[in-house]
């Protein structure tokens, strides 16, 4: 067992992430999904061909059970190595959405990223993203692929491509400095990326339409065919000025996203993180009162 929990501490540092399976059962899936769907009919931003929700922990407070969920503390704690965690206030909520190579520390939304400066060589840097998707990603190629160990550099085509095989109920946590994408092709399969481009070719051709059209045709069908594909993101950090400030500079990115400025968790959500021995990154946030 000790052994084991080695092995996971070893392979986030040098890899960048692990899979932890059967984190949640059948009931725990179902009313997430429930959820989502639920939220996703009326709610969220047109994003990437789906839709997403930004700082889920503050709007859809249904969600919030997740963040305390005994087994995800306890792995946190373990990546983590100690007891004193923080949990960020990000949760990002996806619908249907497609994506492409990124990292999570915002060195693309911002001067200096969510950290305010490069942090590829600082080993005590350790900012971990739990991602929950609410399907099977083992026969398709709409899960999440990594560049392993590519959250030590800051060039986004470094490191071997890995598809990370997981069932619904499984975790993926990730060092947010972590090179990944999610589901990069209209139709997430294989085996038919040959035959699907020359069958896009074909339609442009005959029916005289933009290859976007063809592609949000192809997307409608995979999706009404397979599923809407749900997942949520969510991060804690060593309780340290990195998190700190990681945090602050994402839920800026948050509320932008939102155009609002709901920066604070309800009284019963903060008290469940007391409870559960979790320390708030938004005791920090109250420079953020005025963004918007
Ligand atoms: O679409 C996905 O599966 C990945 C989403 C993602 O990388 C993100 O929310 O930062
Ligand atoms: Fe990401």
């Amino acid at each position: 067992m000790l052994e084991q929990k080695q092995t996971i501490n070893h392979e986030i540092e040098k890899n960048g992430f692990v899979i932890v399976k059967n984190v949640l059962n059948g009931t725990e899936q179902e009313n997430l999904t429930k959820i989502l769907k639920n939220h996703f009919k009326y709610n969220g931003l047109a994003a990437a061909s789906g839709l997403t929700q930004s700082n889920a922990a503050v709007e859809v407070p249904e969600v919030n059970w997740l963040f305390y969920h005994p087994k995800i503390l306890a792995v946190m704690r373990q990546l983590l190595g100690q007891q004193k965690i923080m949990f960020t206030s990000h949760c990002d909520l996806h619908c249907r959405t497609l994506s492409a190579w990124h990292k999570d520390d915002g060195m693309k939304v911002m001067e200096g990223g969510y950290f305010g400066y490069p942090t590829y060589d600082r080993a005590d840097c350790k900012v971990y993203k739990v991602a929950l998707y609410l399907q099977d990603h083992d026969h398709n190629r709409g899960g999440l692929t990594v560049k392993k160990g590519s959250h030590k550099f800051a060039s986004i085509s470094q490191g071997e491509e890995v598809y990370l095989q997981t069932k619904a109920g499984d975790i993926i946590i990730f060092d947010v400095r972590l090179t990944h994408t999610g589901q990069k092709d209209v139709v997430p399969l294989r085996l038919l990326k040959q035959p699907n481009y020359i069958l896009k070719k074909g339609l442009n051709k005959i029916f005289k339409v933009s290859p976007q059209k063809t592609d949000q045709r192809l997307k409608k069908i995979y999706d009404t065919l397979f599923g809407d594909r749900l997942s949520i993101f969510f991060t804690y950090g060593l309780p340290n000025d990195y998190t700190k400030n990681f945090a602050i500079n994402n839920m800026k990115r948050q509320l932008k996203q939102n155009k609002n400025s709901k920066v604070f968790l309800s009284v019963e959500n903060r008290n469940k993180f007391t409870e559960n021995n979790v320390i708030l990154a938004e005791e920090y946030f109250e420079q953020l009162m005025n963004t918007q």
